[in-house]
């Protein structure tokens, strides 16, 4: 199995980093992290291959959405990763999708997507290939020297979505430097001169980039509506790990370009509930490779810091954990809410491998809300300082805080000043609530 997307490690020493202000790119995509489902780790019957996917499962995971409520919540992207094209046309240069895959063709699955209330993604590469061929023996070709007449092709389909990778010949050493930044600028124009060509110049095209923060840095936010930072994320308590180490190493060493309305952060595909299994005859439909309780981490994270949500395990079949996360109204809400600014990491111990991450919200921001992460082995109560963590220092002897589990939905009690102790289970997470409630006089 090849990895799924582009690789940036090589390329961090080599760069020059500028500080400047993010700028969106300005497609008309506004508002919350986009919440949906992808066929990337989703199998949709005993050939499974990742990324397998056809008509049949997108549409069959579509109305499980729709059934078992995630729809309503909020999860409306449908996204079709690295399976979808299968060559370019050689008379008119367009790409063609897979027709035993997809019967209808992208606009047929689109038309229906869009009938039955959801939004519509597909996958492209920058380079001239793409990163997967979802399966099948054949180079899928990627987009390179076709940026105008492919983002026009996908604009007519009428997408909603484009997540924009990087593969193909930027195996070439000296490939992507030079034209990593360039083609992804390139790219972003293309994509907004054709949906200049839709009626009344909408519904925005939402673009992902996977490569993009390795070349764009602090201008990112001009190219993308969301953009990876970190390796893959894979079913594995290790990768969610690493992707959480990423922020570390940013606060230190990198530009860390903030989220904000249409301009996010992503971590990555979440697997809560663990992929389907390849062929048979170990065909189920989750194999999970991490307990619930690195599910809940994995989940509380993500939302947290506000990180598009998009889950890649098949809908169809809902495990305990899955529904316990993906359908918690409080968090999902949470998550959504872009009142206050989204979560950020506020300390990482890294002796003791715990994470703290936290943001403001309430109408007035006044409220926090924290995930404590545990990685470690350590037997270690970890505290959260209402005064060093949230600043909460006035008037310290009249507050009352009410401390709420967020995962639970129960309030925990009230605190008056200094530290909040949290008993985190290994390897999982807590998410806390607290509001300054009363005053005594
Ligand atoms: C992509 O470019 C590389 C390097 O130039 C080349 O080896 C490869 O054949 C190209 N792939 C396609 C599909 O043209
Ligand atoms: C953190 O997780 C470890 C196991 O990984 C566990 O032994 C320890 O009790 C946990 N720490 C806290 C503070 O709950
Ligand atoms: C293995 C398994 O349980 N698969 C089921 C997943 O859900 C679909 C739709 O409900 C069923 O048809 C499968 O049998």
């Amino acid at each position: 199995m090849r990895a799924s997307c582009y690789t940036p490690l090589l390329l961090l020493s080599t760069l020059v980093l500028y500080l400047t202000p993010t700028e969106a790119l300005d497609n008309g995509v506004v508002g919350p992290p986009p919440l949906g489902w992808s066929t990337w780790k989703t199998c949709g019957d005993a050939s499974c291959t990742h990324d397998y996917c056809d008509e049949e499962e997108v549409k069959a995971n579509a109305l499980a959405m729709v059934n078992n409520g995630m729809l309503q919540l909020g999860y409306d992207y449908v996204l079709l990763d690295d399976c979808w094209a299968s060559y370019r046309d050689p008379a008119t240069n367009t790409l063609v999708h897979d027709g035993e895959r997809f019967p209808s063709g992208m606009d047929g699955l689109a038309d229906w997507l869009h009938n039955e209330g959801f939004k519509f993604g597909i996958y492209t590469s920058i380079g001239n290939e793409t990163c997967s061929s979802g399966g099948r023996d054949i180079t899928v070709p990627g987009s390179e020297g076709f940026f105008e007449i492919d983002a026009q092709t996908f604009s007519d389909c009428g997408i909603d979505y484009l997540k924009l990778d990087f593969c193909g010949n930027k195996k070439t050493p000296s490939y992507g430097l030079p034209r990593g930044k360039r083609y992804h600028e390139e790219f972003a124009q293309a994509l907004l001169e054709a949906q200049a060509t839709r009626e009344n110049n909408g519904p925005p095209i939402f673009l992902e980039v996977v490569a993009g923060y390795w070349f764009a840095r602090s201008d990112v936010g001009e190219i993308a509506n969301s953009w990876r930072f970190c390796e893959d994320h894979h079913d594995d308590f290790q990768s969610t790990e690493e992707a959480l180490l990423c922020l570390v190493d940013q606060s230190n060493e990198y530009i860390d370009v903030e989220s904000s309305p249409g301009a996010w952060k992503y971590l990555d595909l979440s697997m809560v509930g663990g992929e389907g299994c390849s062929g048979p005859p170990s065909f189920t439909p989750h194999c999970p490779k991490q307990t619930s309780a690195n599910y809940k981490l994995e989940f509380l994270t993500w939302t947290i810091l506000q990180s598009p949500y998009i889950i890649s395990t098949d809908v169809r079949n809902m495990t305990d954990i899955m529904t316990e996360a993906l359908l918690h109204e409080e968090i999902v809400g949470l998550h959504q809410d872009v009142t206050c600014p989204p979560g950020t990491l506020l300390r990482h111990d890294k002796l003791h491998k715990q994470f703290l991450f936290g943001r403001t919200i309430g109408s007035e921001c006044q409220e926090w809300l924290v995930v404590v992460a545990n990685f470690s082995e350590d037997d270690r109560e970890v505290s959260v300082s209402l005064k060093e963590d949230f600043g909460w220092d006035a008037a310290d002897e009249e507050v009352v805080v009410t401390v709420r589990d967020v995962w639970e939905g129960v309030n925990l009690g009230e605190v008056k000043s200094g530290d909040y102790e949290v008993k985190v289970e290994g390897g999982g997470a807590e998410m806390l609530r607290f509001t300054k409630t009363a005053y005594i006089s």
